[in-house]
């Protein structure tokens, strides 16, 4: 893809202070089916360049103030290493959006942790396949299917605030956890039989909290995004997540979000990490239209 002459992020780094901070993590050692997710920041970064800074809606993004501070390394193992990248992602201002590029899931186990003390009593939209809540999974309790106990754990997160949206493949121990501790799930095919009464169910549930979205890019289909660790038929389609997004999150207030698993060895012609930037772009276009929204009310208000 010849980017000669286009900037990173749309041309949007610079100005403070930062209304988004992006940082990589780079890191797939907790990928135990097949490895590629470090390579994601990299070429995410690159393709960057090729988005306009303008929504899908037409509204603009000139003006929103990026700034990449890149990966922060936690080292070979995320058991160890959690703790670099969390205390890094811990002091970007509250006031910053935060956006994560991993990395496989484990990377989250840092960036929810760093969100648990940006914004205390936050609240995790968990986009995924995979509900990742295996406390032991393919002979550790640090891979990715652990990827969400793990950071419920490290983060002090409690479980009844996260909502896993897109599942589709469990282990019986996960759907004892989900029923056992208040975790709300809706599965792939309840979003696609209603998608309208899905996201409605989620945002009741996200209403008037701060929250935080990880996305997981195998909660698309495999059609959409082939570019991953374990693809897994039945997902939604880019359409979907994007029309979840917005719907799931319209009664909250956005403060983060981490896409992950995206896998440049295994995509096809960067469709997925094509997918990955838009969802990213269309967050953001969220945050900056709440901002503008909460900025006018407030005038309104004195
Ligand atoms: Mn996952």
């Amino acid at each position: 893809m010849n980017l000669d002459g286009l900037r990173p992020w749309a041309g949007l780094v610079g100005g403070t202070p930062p209304d988004v901070v992006v940082a990589g993590i780079a890191y797939d050692g907790s990928a135990v089916y097949r490895k590629g997710a470090a390579l994601a920041p990299q070429r995410i970064r690159e393709l960057s360049a090729v988005m306009p800074p303008v929504t899908e809606e037409g509204h603009l993004l000139t003006g929103l103030h990026v700034q990449d501070i890149g990966d922060l390394d936690p080292g070979p193992d995320i058991e160890s290493g959690w703790m670099t990248p969390m205390q890094r992602l811990a002091a970007v201002p509250a006031e910053s959006f935060l956006t994560v590029l991993g990395g496989d899931h484990c990377t989250a186990i840092s960036t929810l942790s760093a969100q648990m003390r940006r914004h205390p009593g936050l609240f995790v939209l968990w986009v995924d396949a995979h509900p990742d809540l295996c406390d032991f999974s393919r002979g550790g309790r640090w891979t990715c299917g652990c990827a969400l106990r793990r950071a419920l754990e490290a983060s002090g997160i409690e479980p009844s605030r996260i909502v896993i949206a897109g599942g589709r493949d469990y282990d019986p121990e996960e759907l004892d956890f989900i029923a056992k501790n208040g975790v709300l799930l809706v599965s792939a095919v309840e979003i696609a039989r209603d998608l309208p009464a899905a996201a409605g169910k989620i945002a009741e549930r996200l209403a008037r909290h701060k929250v935080h979205v990880s996305f997981d890019i195998d909660a698309l289909d495999p059609a959409y995004a082939p570019g991953t660790e374990i693809p897994s038929a039945g997902g939604l389609s880019s359409r979907q997540a994007l029309e979840l997004l917005r719907g799931a999150t319209e009664r909250s207030r956005l403060v983060g979000f981490d896409v992950v698993e995206v896998s440049p060895p295994f995509d096809h012609g960067d469709i997925t990490t094509l997918a990955a930037l838009k969802l990213i772009f269309e967050v953001w276009g969220m945050v900056k239209s709440a901002r503008e929204a909460g900025a006018y009310e407030m005038r309104g208000k004195r």
